[in-house]
């Protein structure tokens, strides 16, 4: 049976996240932290704990305090608002991916943070991007990612520590909204659909970033942690994709539930820079064969559920 802390616990991820390993392992087995408190299924549902994660000692301490086997670290500032403060996502990202793995290190923990397609740059080959290749990223979020990714293959090379991680897409989910990514106009979309029958996207036409939707992101992590660890060859971080989408996929797969639906765009600079930084697609090949990465929604299946549930909740 797991025991599981999870940082960042409000996020987009972790509000999710939490709730379905609740359902897994148990509410008591899984420790909710984040550095606000709010009345969320997350706060009201089993264990919580305010926590900075720049906070070393009290990670540590609260890792002790319930008696955790598990830490999934996802405290982190998302692309676009890490490259308006470098210097604060520098401090945040790595300051707690550091205090974490020491964490882990320290209580022989086994651990997961998330990388992303933001570890890829310029010089990375663009599509079908391979598992081992060229990480050279021209944003904060990008070396932030790169050197994340490298820290945990060192303490799973140094200290042995039970690293493992994925380099996610775009997220798309209804239940909590991303802040601050460049993928963010993926799920903004859907929520003006749905509200104004139309959208302005800050992303170009034709700008193709990989995505998943939450549902198989979830799954992904239980699966990848619960693999065999002697499978693994690669272990920081796995590329996992269900689709390659431009803004222009989307709507069409809107129109077909919702036909008077119109995009219109206003690119963002700033946004449509990392964008373009990043892989068009990227191969899964590896996470398929070491762990049996196999994700169920594509574009039409998620836009289905997406519309469904944000008619529900909006
Ligand atoms: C972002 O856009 O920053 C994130 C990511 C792809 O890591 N969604």
């Amino acid at each position: 049976m797991k025991k599981i802390l999870i940082t960042g616990a409000l996020g987009q991820i972790g509000s999710e996240l939490t709730m379905a390993l609740r359902d897994e392992y148990g509410s008591d087995n899984v420790v909710a932290t984040d550095i606000r408190e709010t009345d969320s299924p997350v706060v009201t549902s089993g264990p919580f704990e305010t926590l900075d994660v720049t906070d070393a000692d009290r990670m540590h301490e609260l890792a002790q305090k319930y008696n955790v086997d598990t830490i999934m670290h996802l405290a982190a500032l998302l692309s676009a608002k890490a490259e308006n403060n470098p210097k604060f996502a520098w401090d945040l990202n790595m300051g707690g991916l550091v205090n974490a793995l020491e964490v882990a290190r320290i209580l022989e923990l086994q651990f997961f943070t998330p990388s992303s397609i933001g570890a890829f740059g310029h010089t990375t080959p663009k599509q079908i991007t391979p598992q081992d290749t060229i990480q050279r990223p021209s944003t904060m979020y990008g070396v932030n990612k790169v050197s994340g990714e490298l820290l945990c293959d060192y303490y799973y090379q140094r200290f042995g520590v039970d690293t493992r991680g994925v380099r996610f897409p775009g997220l798309i989910s209804y239940v909590t909204e991303p802040g601050g990514g460049t993928t963010d106009y993926a799920v903004e979309i859907y929520y003006e659909a749905i509200k104004n029958r139309k959208y302005t996207s800050y992303i170009a036409q034709g700008t193709y970033m990989d995505m998943m939707y939450m549902p198989d992101a979830i799954q992904a992590i239980i699966q990848l942690m619960e693999a065999d660890g002697d499978k693994l060859v690669h272990r920081n971080a796995f590329n996992v994709t269900a689709m390659s989408a431009a803004p222009e996929d989307f709507e069409k797969a809107i129109q077909k539930h919702i036909p008077e639906f119109e995009l219109s765009y206003e690119v963002d600079s700033i946004r449509q820079k990392i964008a373009d930084s990043w892989p068009d697609s990227i191969d899964a090949s590896c996470a398929k064969e070491e762990w049996g990465f196999n994700p169920s929604y594509d574009i039409d299946r998620m836009t289905a559920d997406m519309l469904e549930k944000l008619k529900q909740k909006l």
